[in-house]
C-alpha cells in the first residue's frame, strides 16, 4: 500500500499551518511510520461528526438511539486500562527517573523505537491514517497553559482528544510561525497490509510502550489506543512531561481535582484534591451536598489534573489543564453523581460499558439491570448470568468521554487563564482500614509527610492486582515524571518559596472515604455526605471549627461536624475516626519501606517527621 511522502505532507498541510517545525516534524514521523493519508484535525463540530460517523462504519463505534449525539466503543479484551509495567521515563540518567519508575536509556529506546533497524514505529500506520491533532492543555493563551500536538493513526483518539482538551485550529493559529509544542507520537501498532480487512478495536494485543522523554519533552506511545496509553495530553503529557517542567520552572502538575466551595453567607473557597485513578475524584469535583446543608454549593474546576503556579501575591493559582472528563462509569448513577448523570445525557462517548437492546448504555452500579444486555465483549448478558458467574456486563474500568460544559456544576472560572487561588489541598487514598476519615495537618512539612507516604488499595484503572495496598505518594506513583525523592523536595521547598511572597499556605487535610466495617461493608456513607467533611475543611480555614490533636494531626470529634439530616452516631464515627495504634504501628513500618526505596535522595525533613509520630505514638 503506498504511504504518503515528505512533498505529500507539505502540500498536505492546510495554509493556516506556518509553524515550520511542526510541518518537518510530521513529514518525519510520516516517513518512519508510512501511514496511508494525513488529517489536519481543525477541531469543528463537522470534522467530529465526520469522524465518528467513519468510526461507525467501521465497527468500532455503535451510535447510541436513546442518547442524543452519543456512542458506544468496546475495546480489544487485551487494551482496557493503563499499562503501568509498560510506562517508561527515559531520561539520561537513571536516577532522576528514580527507583519508582521504569527506566531504559533514552538512545536505547529510540533504537527500539524509531532509530533500529526493526524500530516499532517503522511502518507503524501502514493502511492508516495520522491525524495531527493540535491540542492546549489548558485556557488557550493562559500563561499556565502549554500546547501539545499529537500524531495519531487512532480517530478514537481524535475525537476524544477533541472533548478531553481545547483541540484544532486556534491551537494552529496559536502556535503561529515559532509556538513551542510538546510532540507526542502515538501508534496502535497494528499496520495494516494491503486488502487487510481493519479490526474494530485495532491494538498491539502483545507490544506496549508508553514512553517519556523528559530531557527532550517527548512522548511515544505504542500499542495501545485505550484511554492514558492513546490520549497523551492526559496522564503522559499533563502529569509526567509537566510534571518535570514544574520542577524546572516553579511550579506543579499534580493529579488533583479542583473544586470551589461557597458558603450560604457567600464566601468562596478552592480546594484541590489528589486521589488515585478511580477513587472518585469526579464524584468529589461534582458533589451536591445533602438537603440539611444546602446553603453550600461546590463547582467544578477539574475533575483529574491540576496545573498550579505561584502569583505574585505567593498565592497558589490553578487551572485545569483539560477540557473534558475521561471518568469511571461503574457506579455512577444519580443517587451518587447526579451532575455526572446529567452531564452523559449527550454529546458523550462511552468505552466498554454494556449495550441495552433498546440502544442505551448500562453498567454496574447505574439502577436496575435490564433484563437482557450486550455486555462490553459483545456477548448476551443477563443480571441471572452475572449473578451466577461474576460477569460484568461493564469493564470496572469502562469509561465515558464527555466535553466539561456538559457539567451542569461547572464552576464560571473553570476555563479563566488566570486560574483559581487554592486555599486547601486534600490526599486521600481508598484505605479499608486503618486512616481516619479526616485529618488536618499542623504545619506544611506534616502534610508533605502524609501526602507522601499515602496508601491505596490498588482498582481497575492500572491493569494488574486489584485490592492491594501501595504507597501511591500524592496519588502520584504512576504519573510522576522523574525522581519521587526529588519530588518531595520541590513540594517542601514550595513552603519557603511562597513565605518569601508573604502568603498563608494552603491547608494540608488528608482523607479516608472508604474504611470498612467488620462486615466487609463501606461505613461511611461518602459522596454527598463528604460535604460535611469539605465543611469542616472550611470552617477550620475560617478559625470556627473545633477538632483533636493526636499522635499526626488534628481530626474532628463527633461533635465538630454537621450532622443535620444524617442518623450517625458517635460510635459508627469512632469507628473511621480513630488511630489504632497498633494499626499505625504496622503503618509506619510500611512508611519506613517506602523511605528505604526512595532512600537515595530522600528529604531528612521526612524522617524527622516519621521520628516525631512514632514518639507521640510511644514507639
Ligand atoms: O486511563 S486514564 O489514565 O486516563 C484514567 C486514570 O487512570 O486515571
Ligand atoms: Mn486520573
Amino acid at each position: 500500500m503506498p504511504s504518503v511522502t515528505a512533498a505529500e505532507v507539505r502540500a498536505s498541510a492546510p495554509a493556516h499551518v506556518r509553524n515550520a517545525r511542526l510541518i518537518d516534524w510530521v513529514a518525519r514521523i510520516a516517513a518512519l511510520a508510512q501511514p496511508r493519508a494525513i488529517h489536519w484535525c481543525d477541531g469543528s463540530q463537522e470534522e467530529y461528526d465526520r469522524l465518528c460517523q467513519q468510526l461507525v462504519d467501521a465497527g468500532t463505534f455503535r451510535k447510541l438511539e436513546r442518547r442524543p449525539n452519543s456512542y458506544l466503543a468496546c475495546s480489544d479484551p487485551s487494551d482496557v486500562a493503563r499499562v503501568e509495567d509498560r510506562t517508561f521515563i527515559c531520561s539520561q540518567n537513571r536516577d532522576d527517573a528514580g527507583p519508582t519508575n521504569n527506566w531504559m536509556d533514552p538512545g536505547e529506546m529510540r533504537a527500539l523505537l524509531q532509530t533500529g533497524e526493526n524500530a516499532l514505529f517503522r511502518g507503524a500506520m501502514r493502511g492508516r491514517t495520522l491525524y495531527v491533532i493540535p491540542f492546549s492543555m489548558g485556557p488557550l493563551g493562559s500563561p499556565i497553559s502549554h500546547v501539545g500536538v499529537e500524531l495519531s493513526d487512532s480517530p478514537y483518539v481524535a475525537v476524544n482528544m477533541r472533548l478531553m482538551t481545547r483541540m484544532g485550529r486556534a491551537v494552529l493559529d496559536l502556535l503561529g510561525t515559532d509556538g513551542d509544542f510538546v510532540p507526542c507520537v502515538h501508534s496502535v501498532g497494528a499496520p495494516l497490509s494491503d486488502g487487510q480487512e481493519d479490526s474494530r478495536w485495532p491494538c498491539n494485543a502483545d507490544v506496549k510502550y508508553i514512553v517519556h522523554y523528559p530531557e527532550t519533552q517527548e512522548i511515544w506511545s505504542y500499542g495501545s489506543g485505550y484511554g492514558g496509553n492513546a490520549l497523551l495530553g492526559k496522564k503522559c503529557f499533563a502529569l509526567r512531561i509537566a510534571s518535570t517542567m514544574g520542577r524546572e520552572q516553579g511550579w506543579l502538575a499534580e493529579h488533583m481535582l479542583i473544586l470551589g466551595v461557597t458558603t450560604p453567607e457567600g464566601r468562596k473557597y478552592h480546594v484541590a484534591a489528589a486521589f488515585p485513578s478511580a477513587c472518585g475524584k469526579t464524584n468529589f469535583a461534582m458533589l451536591i451536598p445533602p438537603p440539611a446543608l444546602s446553603g453550600w454549593q461546590v463547582t467544578t474546576i477539574g475533575d483529574d489534573i491540576a496545573w498550579i503556579k505561584p502569583g505574585a501575591d505567593g498565592r497558589l493559582y490553578a487551572i485545569n489543564p483539560e477540557a473534558g472528563y475521561f471518568g469511571v462509569a461503574p457506579g455512577t448513577n444519580t443517587a451518587t453523581n447526579p451532575n455526572c448523570m446529567r452531564s452523559i445525557e449527550r454529546d458523550v462517548i462511552f468505552t466498554n460499558v454494556a449495550l441495552t437492546d433498546d440502544g442505551d448504555v448500562w453498567w454496574e452500579g447505574m439502577g436496575p439491570a435490564p433484563a437482557h444486555l450486550i455486555d462490553w465483549q459483545g456477548r448476551d448478558w443477563t443480571p441471572e448470568l452475572g449473578a451466577s458467574t461474576g460477569v460484568k456486563a461493564a469493564h470496572p474500568n469502562a469509561r465515558f468521554t464527555v466535553a466539561a460544559t456538559n457539567n451542569p456544576a461547572l464552576d464560571p472560572a473553570w476555563d479563566d487563564p488566570a486560574g483559581v487561588p487554592i486555599d486547601a489541598f486534600v490526599f486521600g487514598g481508598r484505605r479499608s482500614t486503618t486512616v481516619p476519615l479526616v485529618t488536618e495537618a499542623r504545619t506544611w512539612m506534616e502534610g508533605i509527610y502524609m501526602a507522601a507516604t499515602m496508601g491505596s488499595e490498588t482498582t481497575a484503572a492500572a491493569v494488574g492486582q486489584q485490592g492491594v495496598v501501595r504507597r501511591d505518594p500524592f496519588a502520584m506513583l504512576p504519573f510522576c515524571g522523574y525522581n519521587m525523592s526529588d519530588y518531595f523536595r520541590h513540594w517542601l521547598d514550595m513552603e519557603h518559596r511562597l513565605q518569601a511572597l508573604g502568603a498563608t499556605l494552603p491547608r494540608i487535610f488528608c482523607v479516608n472515604w472508604f474504611r470498612k466495617g467488620s462486615d466487609g461493608k463501606f461505613v461511611w456513607p461518602g459522596y454527598g455526605d463528604n460535604a460535611r467533611v469539605l465543611k469542616w475543611m472550611i470552617e477550620r480555614i475560617e478559625g470556627r471549627a473545633q477538632g483533636e490533636g493526636h499522635f499526626f494531626g488534628i481530626s474532628p470529634r463527633h461533635q465538630d461536624l454537621d450532622w443535620r439530616g444524617l442518623d450517625f452516631d458517635a460510635a459508627r464515627f469512632e469507628a473511621i475516626i480513630d488511630a489504632d495504634p497498633a494499626a499505625w504501628r504496622a503503618e509506619l513500618a510500611l512508611h519506613d519501606a517506602l523511605f528505604q526505596t526512595l532512600e537515595k535522595r530522600l528529604p531528612p525533613e521526612l524522617r524527622a517527621v516519621r521520628q516525631s509520630i512514632a514518639a507521640g505514638l510511644g514507639h
